[in-house]
């Protein structure tokens, strides 16, 4: 039996449930990018909300390209099962909050109705770095922004919304960039003023955007969480599950054009700057987690639990957040940047979760920026060396070489071509100096460059050979 709304009685009691009238819910809250994070995430918020009586927060799920979710989604009435996995335990509930499924490229009139019908107050957007369509120095890409773009969909549905003279909404970034509401916002104006300039003040005057900062560590469903989770689920088949970590955080600047969930009733932080919590989480967490996905995988790790417990590797990582990210973080009265560390180290070490670090080395020219390049410039201003950083940037450089596959990232080409014309030092400096594809604040001397050339390994291989490394870090040869 597949999971929908008849299903629900056939569940085990043990499986929490939507304890609200799913179909007679509206859909407040338009979400571009409905993969499984932020089912794991804002959809939970908003289902506790929704548990607790809130109505008409239900979630219309856009996705910009892909129809998998959509096709997951819709036989099951848009229910799904997230289990929060740890250790031994494991807890499963049923979430009811996504009440629709658009998929852009088939239906983009749809997209744009949805954002422009009058009971939607919320537009939240996990579309990942790329979706921003950003150039290398930030600024709006033209030729990225198309008819495919999350802006085509605002300019077409705020359009609307004026001539309606309906109110303006709440754009709400959830990815993981540093000060994304004001990026939304700074992209958005960008696209708008070129072409629709009334529509641009429209916007400024009416809409806001919020920044936030949201962690979750969701790795993508394997075949194998499918079946774990329809053993728990009596036997009913969940197309559309998420396994997750128990852990779950989401700070939101509090700046809303209209109502919302009172989300922060469910655990959300609403705060009037997100800046430092955001900055700790995308320097220290997503930092380390990018350097243990390329330094894991040189060292032939899958997981990232491998890599953490690995000898070879752990002192680094520990090294980039204590000595390297925090110092360069303002912290917010009562935030302890030590204690951070210790929890995500302890996050990291869960072996109930089977991420993928191939899963995170995905586009690393758009997230390395946010996560080690900050964190260089600061650093560097106060004449501190980055060691572990510097490590990590060599074993990108040899990833994006293609040391470990197939390299997913879009800029790709661009980065290969620049490795078939030089050594490991001068393929840095053409990616970090002058006008290569990451040159910004952060400008590596000639200490750096040796320090990421020499953490390339020559051959292609791990710097030790396969199985030791393997045995050392406890993880059987395969
Ligand atoms: C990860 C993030 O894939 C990645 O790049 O670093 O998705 C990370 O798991 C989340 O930001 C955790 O909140």
């Amino acid at each position: 039996m597949r999971l929908d709304v008849g299903a629900l009685a056939s569940l085990p009691p043990a499986v929490q449930r939507p304890s609200y009238d799913i179909d007679a819910q509206k859909a407040g809250i338009v979400h571009f990018g409905i993969g499984a994070f932020h089912r794991a995430h804002q959809a939970v918020y908003t289902d506790d909300a929704m548990n607790a009586g809130e109505r008409d927060w239900g979630i219309t799920g856009v996705s910009l390209r892909s129809v998998n979710v959509a096709e997951q989604l819709r036989p099951q009435e848009g229910l799904y099962t997230v289990a929060s996995r740890s250790g031994g335990e494991s807890a499963l509930r049923v979430i009811g909050a996504v009440r629709g499924l658009l998929v852009a490229p088939q239906e983009p009139q749809a997209v744009v109705e949805a954002v422009a019908a009058p009971e939607t107050h919320i537009v939240s957007f996990t579309v990942t770095e790329k979706g921003y369509c950003r150039a290398g120095d930030g600024s709006l890409d033209p030729s990225l922004a198309g008819d495919d773009s999350i802006y085509y969909f605002l300019r077409a549905g705020l359009a609307l919304r004026r001539e309606s003279g309906l109110p303006g909404l709440t754009l709400l970034s959830c990815d993981n960039l540093a000060h994304n509401g004001a990026q939304l916002r700074r992209l958005t104006l960008a696209y708008l003023s070129s072409r629709d300039s009334a529509l641009a003040d429209w916007v400024e005057a009416h809409c806001t955007f919020p920044s936030s900062m949201v962690d979750r560590i969701v790795p993508a469903t394997t075949a194998s969480d499918r079946d774990t989770a329809q053993a728990s689920l009596g036997g009913v088949r969940d197309e559309a599950h998420v396994t997750t970590e128990p852990f779950s955080q989401w700070v939101i600047e509090d700046r809303f054009a209209g109502p919302r969930p009172r989300w922060e009733a469910h655990g959300a932080e609403l705060v009037a700057d997100v800046a430092s919590y955001e900055t700790a989480k995308l320097r220290m967490l997503n930092g380390a987690h990018s350097a243990l996905a390329y330094i894991g995988l040189m060292h032939r790790h899958d997981f990232v639990h491998q890599a953490v417990a690995d000898p070879a590797i752990r002192p680094l990582v520990e090294r980039l957040m204590r000595e390297e990210a925090a110092p360069s973080i303002a912290a917010a009265p009562g935030q302890d940047l030590a204690a951070y560390a210790g929890a995500l180290l302890a996050r990291f070490e869960n072996t109930a979760l089977h991420h993928r670090l191939i899963q995170i080395a995905m586009d690393g020219s758009q997230k390395i920026p946010q996560r080690w390049l900050e964190t260089l410039a600061i650093n560097a201003e106060k004449g501190r060396r980055c060691p572990a950083i510097l490590t990590a940037i060599g074993a990108w450089l040899a990833h994006v070489r293609g040391d470990n596959g197939p390299v997913d990232d879009p800029l790709s080409a661009q980065l290969s071509a620049l490795w078939r014309r030089a050594d490991a030092a001068a393929t840095a400096r053409a990616i970090f100096m002058r006008d290569g594809p990451l040159a910004g604040r952060w400008r590596p001397d000639d200490a750096d460059i040796a320090a990421i050339a020499g953490a390339v390994s020559p051959t292609g291989r791990a710097p030790n050979s396969r199985t030791a490394l393997r045995s050392k870090s406890g993880v059987a040869p395969t």
